[in-house]
This record gives structure tokens, sequence and C-alpha cells, in this order.
């Protein structure tokens, strides 16, 4: 029997205690981003604030935003706070639009963000006689590295697999007797689709998986689960705060707890930047409290989420935070409804289909149009036309009633629709091609 939790006396720690660890470490934070990046005081003093302001978590307010626009104006090094004879590693988002952004690292930072991984790892059941095998991608994105790092700090076997070469990846799951994956959620749906129809569950000793980086619904949850035989952990994070591990599910999972150690969590009004009460969906804004390189005050993630400070029967103290939606700008508004991609997955699944989708949005005499491609499994695939019109619209028919948005559904022959190795393009919105 290994640890249940990895610093239990961080993990653990009361409520006083964390808040003293905050102020504190938010005091030093913004002392380290005005004192050492000049786009961090210009901000600061445009919003007539100086670091003697703010003398605790009570001040947080004061404190202006900073969003994606400004890592982007900042690019590469208006936000950096060390000189770069100090850092010792980049990593990078993997955004399509704009400018990348690009976090910087001590190695002070590096271990206490490896500290959250393996804290995510133990809160899996993980232990130091463990087989990890990490498919998410190595390189800029933090996935691979950040996994990596936790399953090393505790000890475990790790394997630095990347994504990708599925057939490669089972075949070391047989032969190193895998027992811990990490990577996206849609690769796991996809390793265990494949798992699955090869009747090769049996052979593999897989017990539990650490997701995420995506979106992704309790229904995939338990398609996953089910495939590959495991109990599947949800963990979120993101590039500018460190990556994977700022928050991470214990075994009641009922949320992720967020490292409070770590960073400050405020849920806000995305139209007022309000701070909104405990149980109220809003955006997600997190401030470092530790971070050497590249600290973040008050960052909007732009995640959709709710927080909970109740109590957790697994014994961690640290705030939770729902499985977030996805994130305010993979919302899609349909003839003024808002939909996230993860509801239509839900509606999917519930339905009888694979997590295997597209939605392609599109503007037709300006009114808003919802395809769906969704593939049928084989069974389905041999169905006459008619039965899979018939299937068609009644998939039609549960989106309506479920979400209050009409789609058009197309049903796709079995593995048509792109599988994914790491973040799946779910959304195709030609709206934006014009
Ligand atoms: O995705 C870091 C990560 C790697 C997290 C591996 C978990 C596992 P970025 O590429 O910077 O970093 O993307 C961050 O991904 O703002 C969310 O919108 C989304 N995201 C991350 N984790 C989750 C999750 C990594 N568990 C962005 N659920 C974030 C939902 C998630 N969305």
């Amino acid at each position: 029997m290994g640890k249940k939790y990895y610093q239990e006396d961080i993990e653990c720690a009361p409520r006083e205690e964390i808040s003293k660890w905050q102020s504190e470490g938010l005091v030093r934070s913004v002392r380290n981003a005005y004192e050492n990046s000049e786009y961090y005081r210009g901000k600061m003093e445009e919003r007539g604030v100086k670091p003697s302001d703010v003398k605790g978590v009570e001040d947080i307010h004061k404190l202006p935003f900073v969003s994606k626009e400004d890592l982007r104006e900042a690019y590469p090094y208006g936000l950096l706070c060390r000189p770069l004879s100090e850092c010792v590693r980049i990593q990078s988002t993997s955004g399509t639009t704009g400018r990348r952004v690009i976090a910087f690292y001590t190695q002070h930072d590096i271990d206490a963000w490896e500290e959250c991984c393996a804290r995510a790892i133990v809160a899996a059941g993980g232990t130091r006689d463990d087989v990890v095998q990490v498919s998410y991608g190595y390189g800029l994105f933090t996935g691979g590295a950040g996994l990596n790092g936790g399953s090393h700090k505790l000890g475990s076997l790790t394997l630095p697999m990347s994504s990708g070469s599925t057939e490669r990846q089972i075949q070391f799951m047989q032969d190193l007797g895998t027992t811990i994956l990490c990577c996206t959620p849609s690769y796991a749906a996809y390793l265990g689709e494949t798992v699955s129809e090869k009747g090769l569950k049996g052979t593999i000793k897989l017990k539990a998986g650490i997701f995420g980086a995506e979106a992704w619904s309790e229904e995939m949850r338990r398609d996953i689960e089910e495939k590959l035989g495991i109990k599947a952990y949800d963990i979120y994070g993101l590039t500018e705060l460190e990556g994977p591990g700022v928050g991470y599910e214990c075994e009641e999972q009922r949320g992720m707890h967020i490292c409070e150690d770590q960073f400050i969590a405020e849920i806000i009004d995305p139209n007022t930047g309000e701070t909104m009460p405990d149980g109220e969906k809003g955006e997600l804004v997190f401030t470092s409290l530790n971070k050497e390189a590249f600290p973040m005050i008050r960052y909007r993630t732009r995640d959709i989420c709710v927080l909970s400070h109740e109590k957790c029967s697994c014994g961690r103290t640290h705030v939770r935070m729902a499985k977030p939606m996805g994130r305010s700008d993979d919302m899609l508004i349909i003839k003024g409804v808002n939909v996230f991609p993860s509801q239509i997955e839900t509606v999917l699944i519930n339905n009888g289909y694979s997590p295997n989708y597209q939605l392609v949005v599109d503007r037709v005499n300006n009114a808003d149009t919802l395809d769906i491609n969704v593939e049928m499994n084989q069974e389905m695939f041999s169905d006459t036309l008619s039965e899979i019109s018939a299937r068609e619209r009644a998939l039609v028919g549960a989106l309506k009633g479920f979400l209050g948005i009409y789609a058009r559904v197309h049903l796709v022959s079995p593995k048509s629709i792109e599988r994914s190795e790491g973040k799946a393009k779910r959304v195709i919105d030609k709206r934006k091609l014009y």
C-alpha cells in the first residue's frame, strides 16, 4: 500500500494555514512582478496600485487582470521576471491563432510544478511501484514534461512514450505491465477503442488513467473506463501557470483539488470582472504564489467553471473546481443558445454513439447553423438507409430535448472521423473563414 497523499502536510493543511500561505505568496508575487517586469509595473500603475497596497488575499481585487492578449503583447520577454541565466526551460501553448504563449521556468518553478503532478498521480492511486506510461505529447506542450516529472518525483517507472504510434503504445502496455496511463481523454478513447476491438483488454494491467488538457464529459469518462477497465481521473492545468497539475481529482472524483499552496483561484463574472461566490458559474482566474520566472497575477483563463470549498472526504482541504465545461471561446452560440461541445458529447454517448464526432458551424442567410457528424458503429452501419434516417431523426430530437437547439445530424461510416492523439479538434467554425 502506498501513501494516500504525496504531501499530506500541504494537501490537508487547515484553512487558516492555507490563507496565510496565500497572503504571503500574493505579496511576494506582486512584488516580483512589479519590480522585475516593466509590463506588469505599467499595468499596475495604470490601475493606481502599488505593491504596498497589497497586504494579503483580501486585497487581490485591487489588482488588474492579465489576459491572453497581454501575454501576446508582451511576447516573448515582457512578463519575464528573472534573468535568462536563471531560467532552465520554456514550454509553450498549442495556440493555433496569433502568437504562441511562451512560459519560462527556473529550476524552482519546475520542481514546484512536478510536485503538483506527483500529487495528482498519488491521488489517482499511484505509488513508486507503478509503471506510468506518459502518452501526452512531449516537446513544447506541457503534458508530457509535466507528468513525466511528476512520475519521476514519485519514483515510479516512467515510460516517456509521447503520443501517437498506437500499436506501439499497446505493445509497451502489455510488455511492461503499465498500470497508469496519462494522455488526453480523446487519445484514451482511441486507445480504448483499439484495445477493445482487438480483444486485448485481458492482456493489459492498467488500473488508472490521468486524463486532461481538454474538456471531456462524464459519459466519455465511463466509455473510457469501460473500454480500458480502469478508473479515469481528471487533471487540469495550463501552460501560463505551469502546465498540468494546477488541479487534480482524488478518489472521490467530485471536482479537482486546486493546489492552493501554489495558486489563488477566483471565479469572476466574465462580463463585469466581479468576483462571484462559491457555487456560481463563471470564468476561472488564477494568481501564482511561488513562481519565480513567470508569475501570473489574476490571469483570466477563459475557462468556465464552478468552485467549491465544501469539505472533501478524501481529507484534502484545497478548494475544488468542477470539470470545466470548456473555454468561453469554444462555446457555440446557436440561435442565442449557449452550447459547449462537451454537452453535445453527453447526448451522443447517452444515445449509444461513440465519442467520435465533429461539429460544423456556419452562417447561412444570417442564421447560424450547426451540423453534427457522428460515427456509427459497425452494427448500425449495416442498417438500411431508412433505419439510418430514423436514427438521425431520433438524435436530432434528443439534442433538441436536452439542449434546446436544432442541429442537423449526419451519421457517417465507422472510422471516418479522424482520431486524435492530442487535443481533439471537434469544431469547424466556418463563420471564422468569412
Ligand atoms: O493543456 C496543460 C495540461 C496538460 C493539462 C495535460 C492537463 C493535462 P494548455 O495547452 O496551455 O495546457 O491548455 C490549457 O486546456 O485553459 C483549458 O481550456 C484546457 N484544459 C486543460 N485541462 C483541462 C481539463 C494544458 N481537465 C487549456 N478539462 C485550459 C477541461 C482543460 N479543459
